[in-house]
């Protein structure tokens, strides 16, 4: 399949490590995958689903211990420990291979080594990068055919390339024994005693971010945590704007966005390009391209319904692999908490158990998944497949505050746009285990996926701005500003278009503002209302600023910042003190 020589040494030392009964080559072809998935069906680890209503869609479900990434296990293995920085755990290299090593050494016996060549972009594009990943697992085999182009024609544009290493092993499965580490410096990815998605599908969040953002700074270039979206007016141009949000703040949703009814009349139309990473170059216009790696959505599966995601939903009709979700029995199909309010009366949660939604217990598991192609989504970007990606008009970053940050507000410039992405946060909310209300910072939503160190991370920002006088306007978004009783004030999902169109139109000199001490705020009446129940004062309320609360939060950005030491760039120095300043004037 290859004369890589590289490629084939690499192989034959991963397989005298992990000593398999053989090793198969993925060449990517439909022939290959329905054969393994007549095997993993054989063994249980998929369940076909019913072929009329769901084509070509199979239910897997994991280890109940293993349903999630590990982050207290992810390590970034650069040599110096202070390369990973304070955010990331380190470990030494050699001190991880050889740990891991002990953990891979026979992990493979009695199993077959599956070797995926996949290019994380399209394949042949100047951008794209490849990986080789080695896996003892099917599903991981069959998910990746999904999210990432995989077969024959990676390798034969490899050629005697260079690429990113990948081992992976669900070994036995150990919880005390599951690490996730990284070498950037190898470009290297090590994975032993998972099965769940984030951990060993290791294009993702492992390759497409942890070591792209690596491999980003030293080549000058970004790797991000964002969707990508494009915005059509009635005229037909559409412009895309990037995206960055913690957990729970509806991403998926935003990137598959349904406009607004007044806004359809009109014709404006929204386009996906992707829903998690942007990688993002100064293209030969001197614009900021961004192009979404992956070839599919590893989405979360509650809450997702017609009326929330409808896009998603219709993107998970056909060629999907679900994961942890309820077995409907009646049908042969799946469903999950947040469908519909038609729970199975015969089913089989997450776990595997008979299930009823009176039984007191979720049948889905809350971080149950859909892996769907992307080009099932009804909304995917004609650009989806461009190799320069889409030309970004806009980068917005996002947070979960009760009251705190206004609905939206831009960035003065570049450096202070970096220093909105740095400061980044959501309050914990009730969904998730501990205080509820807590500040957790999550700069650019890259805190568990940033590959080396994170002040290093902000200065790469910084210069990045220093490449193009052509740069995207940077906006911060916060949908989630409650009232007294704690109900949310902004209705969101499709309607949260209307706050696009006044960024698009900041972009492009046609909307107005007003400067306040955090940087530029719509006036109430440059957002459009038409056909929403929601009252201008209601809009004032939430594009308030309030000093006492910033006050507040300038104090907790101090606390934040002293982490970072001396790697913290001067530029968001800088600019906490004008934020300081702002705020006493
Ligand atoms: C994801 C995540 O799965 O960010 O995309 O956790
Ligand atoms: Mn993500």
């Amino acid at each position: 399949m290859t004369k890589n020589q590289a490629l084939l040494n690499w192989i034959e030392e991963m397989k005298a490590l992990t000593k398999p009964d053989q090793v198969v080559w993925i060449d990517g072809s439909e022939a290959q995958l329905d054969a393994l998935r007549q095997e993993a069906m054989k063994t249980g680890e998929i369940i076909k689903l019913n072929e009329e209503l769901l084509p070509g869609c199979y239910l897997h479900r994991t280890a109940e211990n293993d349903v999630a990434r590990v982050e207290h296990r992810t390590f970034i293995c650069s040599r110096r420990e202070e390369d990973a920085g304070p955010t990331n755990n380190w470990m030494a290299p050699a001190e991880a291979y050889e740990k891991l090593g002990k953990l891979f050494d026979g992990s493979m016996q009695g199993r077959t080594m599956y070797v995926i060549p996949y290019s994380m972009g399209p394949v042949g594009s100047p951008f794209s990068k490849i990986g080789i990943e080695l896996t003892d697992s099917i599903y991981v085999v069959l998910n990746m055919a999904i999210m990432t182009r995989v077969g024959q024609h990676v390798l034969d544009t490899l050629g005697d390339g260079d690429f990113v290493k990948g081992l992976h092993s669900k070994a036995k499965l150990e919880e005390e024994n599951r690490y996730i580490c990284h070498f950037p410096e190898d470009n290297t990815i090590w994975s032993v005693n998972s099965g769940y998605g984030g951990n060993v599908l290791l294009g993702k969040k492992c390759f497409a971010l942890r070591i792209a953002s690596y491999l980003g700074r030293n080549e000058g270039w970004m790797a991000e945590h964002m969707l990508i979206l494009g915005i059509e007016n009635p005229q037909g141009e559409i412009k895309y704007v990037a995206a960055a949000f913690p957990s729970a703040c509806g991403k998926t949703n935003l990137a598959m966005l349904i406009p607004p009814e007044v806004y359809r009349n009109k014709g404006y139309k929204v386009w996906c390009v992707g829903d998690d990473i942007a990688w993002i170059r100064v293209g030969e216009d001197g614009r900021l391209w961004a192009c979404n790696p992956e070839n599919g959505f590893f989405g979360v599966a509650p809450g997702t319904n017609a009326k929330s995601n409808p896009n998603a939903l219709a993107s998970t009709r056909q060629g999907t692999i679900f994961t942890n979700v309820v077995h409907n029995l009646e049908n042969n199909t799946v469903w999950w908490e947040g469908l519909d309010k038609n729970p199975p009366k015969h089913a089989v949660d997450w776990k595997g158990n008979p299930w009823t939604a009176d039984s007191g217990v979720k049948g889905a598991h809350p971080n149950s998944r859909f892996t769907a192609p992307a080009k099932n989504c009804p909304c995917i970007s004609p650009e989806f497949e461009n190799p320069k990606g889409v030309p970004l008009s806009a980068i917005i970053f996002g947070g979960r505050r009760a009251k705190t940050a206004p609905l939206v507000y831009q960035a003065r410039s570049w450096e202070h746009g970096v220093f909105i992405g740095s400061i980044m946060a959501s309050e914990t909310t009730a969904a998730a285990t501990g205080a509820v209300g807590v500040v957790r910072r999550d700069p650019m939503a890259m805190l568990p996926f940033c590959g080396y160190h994170m002040g290093d991370y902000f200065q790469h920002w910084i210069d990045m701005g220093k490449k193009t006088d052509k740069l995207p306007k940077i906006f911060n978004v916060n949908w989630f500003r409650t009232d007294d009783e704690g109900n949310f004030i902004w209705p969101g999902f499709g309607d949260n278009l209307r706050v696009l169109d006044w960024i698009i139109g900041r972009c492009e000199g046609t909307a107005d503002a007003v400067e306040t001490p955090i940087g530029f705020v719509p006036k109430a009446e440059d957002i459009n209302l038409e056909g929403l129940n929601l009252t201008i004062d209601q809009l004032r309320g939430i594009l308030e600023v309030d000093r006492g609360l910033w006050t507040e939060e300038a104090k907790g950005i101090h606390e934040f910042y002293a982490k970072f030491g001396d790697h913290l760039p001067q530029e968001l120095r800088d600019e906490l003190a004008t934020l300081e300043k702002n705020l006493q004037k």
